[in-house]
């Protein structure tokens, strides 16, 4: 017999808002969440769908009661969803069932092509507001008015992995950022590094592809640590300054929200007399900066592949809105002249010290997406999106991606009319003569789609216009055309040794553990050895650390192009140790439960966390929680298996003697304590918690950041410890490679 069809069961899902538990109330929930805000995603998510229309979406529903009705892409009501269409309840199905092959056809084709690069990223809306004006350098429209609001979309993202790899790769950040100004939409498509492998946009397909996973066997996944990847940058040395930068910390962030954005290139301001002024853009996170590291980075992946887009989605909706401050880097032509290298060359910074950081806005991500393809995947940012007062400079690198970009999003999103899809579409006015192409959906009305014409004022369509229209930078440019790489950019090795000595010590031993980690996955040794030949341009402490880590001879210096300037000054900016947030803000506490774990210590926990804008997760040994020393029942976030130390900033273990007796014999309660550790993390512990640290092999470990929760107010204490986010002297004097 035929299945009756189901009663549909409702139009819209209530998604309810968690509130923060009362601390006096008898039950509390396994999370804290910050303050509760109104994020529209919340509200209801309804069947319903927008249409992109020229002036905003127009929502359409056919509603019978408060029920929607199902419906075909065509509007035709649907009787029956569970069952197609055959002859005879046990005989074929019917080509006459429009219903069921709408629905598989559809299906078939929800797939767009992935990203050729940053394919795995997540996105959320905010906003722009303007601090300080620009308009004495440029005649950009976003940088006129103080207080000024512009809105803005930002996609983060890896750069080698597949769209379903994991977070935690080592890996570039993507920081992409569109702001839809009155002006049009400007794209600064940026990383959270400020300098690249390659200065020629004619070497990326190769750097891509060496990176990628290799042809025949399409592994590794995200990840460089290959054969390919190696062999490839350490025959081309103007990628070291950057390989610096990826084996460092910087390329396993906490977080996106605790990432630098750059611009990279060199770009030009304009002012409204066409005066020209070189700018580099930076963006500063108000959360300061922190990374995990590398041991906890790959079980992270292992426990919450989405870690960073969680972290993201979670600080949103909870109200933590992240921010990030603009800054800007101003220099003329005489800075540039006498700059010790060349300002187009993307493999070299500016020291903020020698260029000091003006900031001039900030942007805060207020709203996560609706949907996840319709605006982060089909966002199409574009570096040639530039409004007037903003012009590019000649970098190879740039003016190469200027070409790309546009031509990516038109294979990518199936033609010349993504600019259609709401995400991309500019927030003010446009008037244009382009037409038609595949999926036209603002289509130009009347009879006139040619200028010059002489439809006059009203018929005619929009004009050009001298005064507001995008001018270039008039620059001088002249000489014969040649293929050459400019001998100003032939210094690969001077400005990777400044970013290596600037760091703290416990951030140079993470490049020379993450130089050995990677090229111990390389199989040839001649690779090996060639990439050393190249750190010993860099600094030969870090090439005998790294070739004594791989068990080889220490080999004759690569043969530079030009000779180390070693006595570039130190710059404290260049370490992420060194500009930590200080706080505990926005960061996770996991608190281990077991019941008849001490209710005044978990309150107390919990009060501090809230005081210092954290969070918090309890653990437990079953997710249905336990039931504290006065009764009180607290639910689980996480049951202790799926709920490793790795997923927080610190953690506490508040538990009776027979929960710690319990916890004593389970593998991942000691797993949960020896890696909170060895990741140097601060630990709040009370008196019975000992026994696990004795059982996980511990008992003569502890340190002074392991601090003890006996009282109440030692919750306070042991979170104000936690503002230093990691404990670093542990690594240093527990770890074989220190
Ligand atoms: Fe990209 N890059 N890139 N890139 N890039 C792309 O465009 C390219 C470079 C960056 O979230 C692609 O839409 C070339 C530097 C980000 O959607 C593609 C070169 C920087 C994103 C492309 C570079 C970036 C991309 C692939 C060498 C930092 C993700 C998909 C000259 C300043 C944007 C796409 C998003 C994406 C080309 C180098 C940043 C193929 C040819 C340097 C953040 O167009």
């Amino acid at each position: 017999m035929a299945q009756k069809p189901a009663a549909p069961t409702g139009s819209s899902k209530s998604v309810a808002k968690p509130t923060r538990p009362e601390l006096a109330g008898a039950d509390i929930g396994g999370e804290s969440t910050q303050k509760a805000s109104p994020v529209p995603n919340d509200a209801a998510i309804s069947f319903s769908y927008s249409e992109a229309q020229e002036g905003g979406g127009e929502t359409h529903q056919v509603v019978e009661g408060d029920v929607a009705t199902l419906t075909t892409q065509q509007g035709i009501p649907v009787a029956d969803d569970q069952n197609s269409l055959k002859q005879g309840a046990r005989g074929p199905t019917l080509l006459e069932d429009f219903h069921f092959r709408e629905k598989i056809f559809h299906f078939d084709h929800e797939r767009i092509p992935e990203r050729v690069v940053h394919a795995r990223g997540y996105g959320a809306h905010g906003v722009f507001e303007l601090t300080d004006s620009l308009a004495d350098v440029s005649r950009a429209d976003i940088f006129q008015r103080v207080g000024e609001r512009t809105p803005a979309f930002v996609r983060f993202s890896t750069v080698a992995g597949a769209k379903g790899s994991f977070d935690l790769a080592r890996d570039v950040r993507g920081f992409a950022v569109k702001l839809y100004t009155q002006e049009g939409n400007w794209d600064l498509v940026g990383n959270n590094i400020p300098v690249f492998f390659i200065q020629d946009a004619i070497k990326f397909p190769d750097l891509v592809h060496s990176v990628k996973p290799a042809p025949d066997r399409e592994f590794p996944q995200a990840a460089s640590a290959h054969d390919n990847f190696w062999d490839f940058v350490s025959l081309t040395p103007e990628s070291f300054h950057m390989i610096m930068w990826t084996m460092s910390d910087r390329a396993i962030p906490r977080s996106f929200r605790t990432m630098e954005g750059f611009g990279v290139h060199t770009f030009r301001l304009v002012d409204v007399d066409g005066k020209s002024t070189f700018v580099k853009f930076h963006w500063k996170p108000k959360q300061g900066l922190q990374s995990v590291v590398w041991n906890e980075a790959v079980k992270i992946n292992g426990a919450d592949p989405d870690f960073h887009r969680r972290d993201l989605w979670d600080a949103i909706n909870g109200g933590d809105f992240p921010e990030w401050e603009l800054g800007v880097q101003l220099f003329d032509d005489a800075f540039a002249d006498s700059f010790d290298f060349d300002v187009l060359d993307a493999t070299k910074i500016i020291p903020e010290e020698l260029v000091p950081i003006r900031v001039v806005g900030r942007l805060v991500l207020d709203r996560v997406v609706d949907n996840f393809f319709a605006e982060t995947e089909q966002v199409a940012f574009c570096t040639q999106n530039v409004p007037p007062g903003i012009d590019f400079s000649n970098d190879p690198l740039l003016q190469g991606r200027n070409f790309s970009y546009l031509d990516t999003q038109i294979k990518r999103l199936g033609g010349p009319n993504f600019t259609h899809i709401p995400i991309n579409a500019p927030k003010c006015p446009m008037a244009h003569f382009q037409q038609d192409g595949h999926m036209a959906m603002r289509n130009p009305k009347g009879r006139v789609n040619y200028e010059p014409n002489s439809w006059g004022a009203t018929q005619g369509g929009p004009r050009e216009d001298p005064e507001r229209g995008f001018t270039s930078f008039a620059e001088d440019a002249d000489g014969p055309k040649q293929r050459v790489r400019s001998e100003s950019f032939s210094d690969h090795y001077s400005q990777a040794r400044q970013f290596f000595v600037s760091q703290t010590p416990i951030e140079q031993k993470h490049i020379g553990d993450a130089l050995v980690f990677e090229l111990s996955k390389v199989e040839r040794p001649d690779i090996r050895s060639r990439t050393v030949s190249h750190l010993l341009n860099i600094d030969a402490t870090l090439a005998a650390t790294v070739a004594d880590g791989l068990g080889l001879t220490l080999p004759d210096p690569a043969a530079a192009a030009r000779k180390t300037i070693t006595d570039l000054p130190k710059s404290d900016r260049l370490s992420i140790v060194k500009n930590g947030p200080m706080s505990f803000k926005g960061r996770k506490l996991g608190i281990l439960l077991s019941d008849g774990a001490d209710t005044v210590i978990f309150r107390a926990l919990i009060e501090a966390v809230d005081a210092e804008g954290a969070v918090y997760e309890v653990v437990a040994p079953k997710i249905g929680g336990v039931t504290l020393s006065d009764g009180t029942k607290v639910a689980a976030k996480h049951k202790i298996d799926g709920g490793p130390s790795v997923l927080f900033d610190a953690v506490a273990i508040v538990v009776s003697i027979d929960g710690a007796s319990l916890l004593s014999r389970d593998a991942t309660a000691k797993d949960f304590v020896t890696d909170a550790f060895a990741h140097c993390k601060f630990i709040g512990m009370n008196a019975e918690a000992e026994a696990i640290f004795v059982a996980a092999g511990m008992a003569d470990d502890l340190d002074q950041a392991c601090l003890p929760l006996g009282k109440a107010e030692d919750a306070q204490t042991f979170i104000e410890a936690c503002r230093d986010l990691r404990f670093w002297p542990r690594e240093l004097a527990v770890d074989l490679d220190a």
